[in-house]
């Protein structure tokens, strides 16, 4: 591999692929067809997932950019039926109080045609569940190291983790109960790492149906100058 130095630092060649731009126009539609058929899936077939498949997600995550490359994140993998079982309890006693009292009725009716509920179902039936932490800071050998843009960088892995889990055949939720502290408890966390985003993973269910929502048009959504 071809490197340079750069004010003292060691840089490698990129090699960017090299595509003309009928390709190019080709593998953009295609790869849009295939994000567009994602959806958020609800109801999971309890059929066991490769674990080496969850591991290449996670590796697919942890390819996302970062602010000055610290990749403040940490993903816990769940397939423990005990934890899955604490995970569910916690999460169904937050979500019981927010549906009752914390969501104010907008956001309900919004939530209406989602059909969504304080139950979590999911929680124990997905074969995994994926919780992202996110790193405020990180800890080398007992020391502080500062980490940059945490929140923008560990939702851009998130988005990545999304997409990789549909390229591979299988369906998720982005769950997020607030609060999520009982994440950190249950999975013992460290102190500078913060739930950010659960994620149960698996195959959709045989039969299953979801809100006939549509997508924003292009026209809707770019503005070009
Ligand atoms: N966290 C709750 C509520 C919820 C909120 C939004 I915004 C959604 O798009 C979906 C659900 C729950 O998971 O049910």
């Amino acid at each position: 591999m071809e490197k340079k130095k750069i004010e003292g630092f060691e840089h490698v060649r990129y090699e960017s692929l090299q595509l003309s731009p009928e390709e190019m126009i080709q593998r953009s539609e295609q790869f849009y067809q295939v994000m567009d058929q994602r959806r958020t899936v609800r109801e999971f077939d309890k059929r066991p997932v490769p674990l080496e498949v969850l591991e290449k997600i996670i590796l697919t995550a942890s390819t996302a950019p970062s602010g000055a490359h610290k990749q403040p994140w940490t993903f816990c993998l769940i397939s423990d039926p005990t934890i899955k079982k604490k995970i569910r309890e916690a999460a169904e006693e937050e979500e019981k109080i927010s549906y009752s009292t914390r969501m104010p009725d907008k956001w309900k009716s919004d939530l209406k045609p989602l059909g969504t509920n304080w139950e979590k179902p999911f929680l124990e039936e997905a074969p995994y569940l994926i919780v992202v932490f996110k790193q405020s800071y990180g800890m080398e050998n007992g020391e502080k190291v500062q980490h940059y843009y945490v929140n923008e960088s560990v939702g851009i892995a998130c988005g990545f983790l999304i997409a990789a889990i549909h390229q591979a055949g299988l369906v998720a939720v982005t769950h997020t109960p607030i609060p999520m502290n009982f994440l950190s408890e249950i999975l013992e966390r460290p102190f500078n790492e913060k739930p950010y985003l659960l994620i149960p993973v698996g195959y959709a269910k045989a039969e299953t149906y979801v809100p006939d929502i549509h997508r924003k048009s292009l026209d809707e959504i770019i503005k070009k100058f």
